[in-house]
């Protein structure tokens, strides 16, 4: 039989977590390969009671694959021999406060989650979901001492996935028409999906889609905005299809890019498509299903397209300035 694979999930009693957990025991991520789940949630005892009820649940769901559940408050024990850790656990964007108050509010959090993974983790994998999840991820990565900093990740796979819809509505095809979608930048408004490197049927879309004022307006803003539509329809935001998008990622990583594909994560930054170095920018990724990723080059990137991404990767910048103390040297 095979050895089982730890993955940790932060904020396990969460929305996002209540989606995410039984889609990570089903063998839906990680084949018939079988999982110890370790949730994590804040130390109060009405959250752990929470937690316990959540583990109940997906234990109750009798997944072959599910070889046992740790519920914890403490970190050290959440990453104890993980090799995904997926950190998912944040406080959410309260009404009226800026987004430099969130970052400054959450950050600390993966101060202690980074030093505890360094401390705890095996063959670490880990991806970040809590918002900002770019900066949040570089937080994470500069203090885990020793781990490299191509093993983590941030979570724009919603977005990209968000992007792929609106094409495939627009153009009157189903969304496993449309491919190579990225999503260049910050996981914010300011993100970038590049339209132009797109492909429906395997055509380039803006000759699928010939209505260039919708692609570089309203196209871009329904991606942007997709959130906050989500928030005013349903009065709550983003889990399932967070969730779901949470899966997409891991799975992208965990298996070998199909040939002529890519996916979009955020990644320590190259420098490719002109992205700083010293940030998580959400880049056209293949991985070989091994470990390890590539950053797809040398696709043509336009006036219009290079001006965004500057955009989206400047503000990468200035979020890294607001926390600049929580970052190790
Ligand atoms: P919830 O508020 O439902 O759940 C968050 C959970 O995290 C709570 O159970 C809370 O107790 C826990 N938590 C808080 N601080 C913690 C800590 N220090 N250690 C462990 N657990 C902690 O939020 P939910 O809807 O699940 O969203 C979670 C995060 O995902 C938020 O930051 C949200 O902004 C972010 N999102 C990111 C998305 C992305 O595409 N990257 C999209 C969806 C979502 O908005």
């Amino acid at each position: 039989m095979q050895s089982p694979i730890r993955v940790a999930v932060t904020g396990a009693a969460g929305q996002i977590g209540y989606s995410l957990l039984y889609r990570l025991a089903s063998g839906e991520t990680f084949g018939s390969r079988p999982v110890i789940l370790h949730l994590l949630d804040l130390p109060i005892p009405e959250i752990q009671k929470a937690l316990e009820g959540v583990a109940m649940e997906v234990q109750d769901c009798g997944f072959p694959t599910l070889h046992g559940i740790v519920c914890t408050g403490d970190p050290n024990v959440a990453f104890d021999g993980v090799s995904w850790a997926l950190l998912v656990g944040a406080k959410p964007r309260g009404p009226g406060m800026a987004r430099a108050d969130l970052i400054r509010e959450n950050g600390p959090i993966f101060v202690g989650q980074g030093q505890a993974l360094a401390r705890g983790a095996a063959d670490l994998r880990a991806m970040v979901v809590g918002n900002p999840c770019n900066t949040n991820c570089l937080i994470a990565a500069s203090n885990c001492s020793g781990v490299p900093k191509e093993r983590f990740s941030a979570m724009t796979r919603l977005d990209q996935n968000r992007a792929v819809h609106q094409l495939a509505q627009k153009a009157g095809v189903t969304n496993g028409d449309v491919s190579n979608l990225t999503i260049f930048g910050n996981h914010s408004e300011s993100m970038y999906p590049d339209f132009e490197n797109a492909r429906i049927h395997g055509r380039l879309v803006p000759d699928v889609i010939q209505d260039g004022e919708w692609l570089r307006g309203g196209f871009l803003k329904a991606v942007q905005d997709r959130g906050k539509a989500i928030i005013a329809a349903r009065g709550k935001s983003s889990a399932a299809s967070a969730a779901s998008a949470a899966i997409d990622h891991v799975r992208d990583f965990e298996t070998k890019t199909p040939a002529g594909q890519w996916f979009s994560a955020g990644v320590w930054s190259d420098g490719s498509y002109s992205a700083p170095l010293g940030i998580y920018a959400s880049l056209p990724l293949r991985s070989d299903g091994l470990g390890s990723y590539q950053v797809v080059q040398g696709l043509p990137i336009s006036a219009f397209a290079a001006g965004k991404i500057k955009a989206t990767t400047d503000e990468l910048v200035s979020e890294r300035a607001v926390v600049a103390d929580l970052l190790k040297a």
